[in-house]
């Protein structure tokens, strides 16, 4: 749990090497060595943050900013220990701008039910993109129908990335939300963030980043991005489940009211009223998952001595090969950019005949996870076409035996489908 400056290793990274830092990598499934590439929907935690937890229980566990017992302070120093390490990994924002939720999806929701809902009327647009995670959506939608402000979309193009082009004629000063998410969880594509932030800027609309996808795989400067609020998970970026941050600006955050109330939000409590703590703990109401916050700083520690340039220019090595590969295979239709560029590491597709479940579970008796389904993305399906796709997606351990683990699988798939 040290907060120590991150010392970069040698890049690029070793996959080979790194796999032994993951126990569950070593298990079998079904008999085959596992194969995981289901990282977009969570990631494997390395022993480091596994023995974060056990430590945090077996020697510090207590409650944060209560008690003035030694374990009480050691609580709190790990939990307050992991908000400083955010802050700097996010680009050295300050300490008080970093919210620790349950995850993105709780953060999104702060933001949009508990912060928009007082702020939008009638006359007002919330722009959000046509690939946005049903996170970045359907809070939106509910914040629509209460306030009757009006929910618009930028497209996508045949390429599978934001039509810019269309971005001007959709932004003007109604638009008082732009919501967008950095990384697309089904088409890999890497979203132009800090254009269209500083369009919206130009209009006067506030900029809300979903990073869920692009915190684990990219470094990530809020403040070069141009976001004013950004919500992403550590069960995403090694670390464990239950623990997610809201970045905002001291500003706005300041100005949102606190969503949830009760203990340690507040400043000041009668028989008649109450007053809010200061930031960001009067948005940390109740006890925390302070193990799963403390546990989260050694998950920060193994990305920083990694380096995060390490891991996208791995996956940049995982996905190009993973694309001439399926497409050497034959049948497969690929949902999202066709090359790296612009392009994170999940990669969307159908196999023509199959479907995603069924594929699914043929993989699964090779011993390799992927995921199947509409990715918590409704609509993008829709316009892609298809009700579901199977999802590969990589991470800093996964190898091209990997790779080559999914692609014969696949082979094997289409025989025994006899497609
Ligand atoms: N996507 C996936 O398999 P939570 O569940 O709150 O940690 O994250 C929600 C979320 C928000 N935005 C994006 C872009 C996401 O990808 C996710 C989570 C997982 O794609 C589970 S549905």
């Amino acid at each position: 749990m040290s907060s120590a400056a991150p010392q970069t290793i040698e890049t690029p990274l070793d996959a080979r090497r790194l796999r032994g830092d993951f126990p569950i990598l070593a298990r079998e499934v079904r008999g085959r060595p596992l194969v995981y590439l289901d990282n977009a929907a969570t990631t494997q935690k390395p022993a480091r943050v596994i023995d974060a937890l056990q430590h945090y229980y077996t020697h510090s566990n207590s409650n944060v900013h209560r008690g003035i017992h030694t374990l009480a302070d050691e609580a709190t120093q790990a939990y307050e220990a992991t908000r400083d390490h955010v802050a700097r990994f996010i680009g050295g924002v300050k300490r008080e701008e970093v919210v620790f939720t349950r995850g993105t999806t709780e953060a999104l929701n702060l933001v949009a039910n508990h912060w928009m809902l007082h702020e939008l009327g009638p006359e007002d647009k919330i722009l959000l993109t046509e690939m946005e995670h049903h996170a970045n959506l359907v809070p939106w939608l509910t914040v629509a129908k209460s306030t009757g402000a009006q929910l618009i979309y930028l497209p996508i193009d045949e390429t599978y990335r934001l039509d810019m082009d269309k971005l001007t004629g959709l932004l003007d000063e109604t638009v008082k939300i732009v919501a967008v998410s950095h990384m697309s969880n089904v088409l890999g594509t890497i979203n132009p963030v800090s254009d269209i932030a500083q369009r919206a800027h130009e209009v006067g609309a506030q900029v809300v980043v979903d990073a869920a996808q692009s915190a684990p795989h990219l470094p990530l400067d809020v403040d070069a991005l141009g976001a004013d609020l950004v919500a992403f998970s550590a069960h995403k970026m090694l670390g464990p489940t239950g623990v997610g941050v809201l970045w905002g600006r001291e500003e706005l955050l300041g100005r949102m009211e606190p969503c949830q109330f009760g203990g340690e939000m507040i400043e000041w409590v009668t028989y008649e009223k109450a007053t809010w703590a200061d930031l960001p703990h009067k948005f940390e109401a109740g006890t925390p998952n302070i193990a799963g916050v403390a546990a989260f700083d050694a998950a920060l520690d193994y990305l920083e001595e990694i380096g995060m340039e390490a891991i996208h220019e791995h996956e940049v090595e995982m996905i190009t090969c993973a694309l001439d590969r399926l497409r050497d295979l034959g049948g497969i239709r690929i949902f999202g950019p066709d090359t790296f560029e612009q392009r994170g590491s999940a990669l969307s597709f159908e196999v023509e005949g199959i479907h995603p479940h069924d594929l699914s579970t043929f993989l699964d008796t090779r011993g390799v996870a992927v995921r199947a389904g509409h990715h918590c993305a409704q609509p993008l399906h829709r316009k892609m076409g298809v009700p579901a796709s199977t999802r590969a997606s990589f991470y800093l351990y996964n190898t091209t035996d990997d790779v080559d683990s999914l692609c014969s699988a696949l082979q094997e798939a289409k025989e025994y489908f006899r497609i």
